[in-house]
């Protein structure tokens, strides 16, 4: 992502905000599907107007456990969200680890690619190198379904970092220019509550790489540090937001717009 790009994402001089529209229903029978692509539309709608740059449209959960979904199923979710929210006036994230999707976003209007897979799938560069999209570079020890099981680094910094550096090479090998790139640690994936606070703590030094992309909102580590459930985890997922912010992080991934929107704001001007 060149400072242009990300200039463009950001407003008044604050860290740009995600913020997450997840398609990603329990079950999705034909009936189910209209009303959820509906309630996903209204929410990203609701999501822009509490201030939201960019907007992070998932139809395939990654959270630990989750089962991974098929092509044609998850671009039976995504299309019709991102035909009716890629005019909304901000920039559209998709959030995928398939390259076939990646392409269909694309082509559907979808400025950014989230790959929480770091595009390590074979065909994934291809996918996104002729166009001008950014690019978020996820680290995830493992596949979703597993990842929470045992992580294990012998030091979780250098490798995640290690990891990051050697995927912006890749991406130049093939003809993409770090200027359209972002990286993630990838807080939860893959990583114990100790791993998640090294990498909060060195988010200077992934700074020094590209722009950081961080998404603590409501996970875990937010329920570990306060005893809280996920509906309870706001007054965390700020705190954690803002610590982000001051170690560097030029982007947050969050579920609460507004909250974080006003965070952000009074960390700014009081600093
Ligand atoms: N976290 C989730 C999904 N995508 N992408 C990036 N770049 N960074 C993250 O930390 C990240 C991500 C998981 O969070 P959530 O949206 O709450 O769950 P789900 O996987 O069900 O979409």
């Amino acid at each position: 992502m060149t400072d242009s790009i990300l200039a463009g994402l950001r407003r008044d001089g604050l860290p740009a905000v995600m913020g997450i529209v997840n398609i990603t229903p329990d079950s999705f029978s034909d009936g189910g599907r209209y009303v959820v692509a509906r309630q996903a539309i209204d929410h990203a709608r609701r999501l822009v107007d509490e201030g939201a740059d960019i907007l992070d449209i998932g139809a395939e959960s990654t959270r630990p456990g989750a089962q991974s979904v098929s092509v044609e199923e998850e671009l039976d979710r995504l299309l019709p969200v991102l035909q009716a929210v890629r005019d909304l006036g901000v920039a559209v994230s998709v959030d995928t680890m398939k390259p076939t999707v990646m392409r269909a976003a694309l082509a559907a209007g979808a400025t950014m690619i989230n790959d929480v897979n770091g595009f390590q799938a074979e065909g994934a560069w291809l996918a996104v190198r002729d166009s001008t999209c950014a690019l978020c570079v996820m680290h995830m020890q493992g596949m979703p379904r597993t990842m929470q099981e045992a992580p294990s680094y012998t030091n979780v910094v250098d490798e995640v970092e290690a990891f990051l550096i050697e995927r912006i090479e890749s991406a130049k090998a093939v003809g993409i220019g770090r200027e359209r790139i972002c990286i993630d640690p990838g807080f939860g994936f893959g990583k114990t509550l100790e791993h998640n606070l090294d990498l909060l703590a060195a988010l200077p030094r992934f700074a020094r790489l590209a722009p950081v992309l961080v998404g603590l909102s409501r996970k875990r580590m937010i329920g570990a540090l306060t005893g809280r459930d996920i509906p309870d985890r706001l007054a965390g997922s700020l705190a954690a937001a803002l610590r982000a912010v001051q170690n560097g992080a030029a982007i947050v991934r969050v579920h609460d717009v507004a909250a974080t929107v006003d965070a952000l704001k009074i960390w700014m001007a009081t600093r």
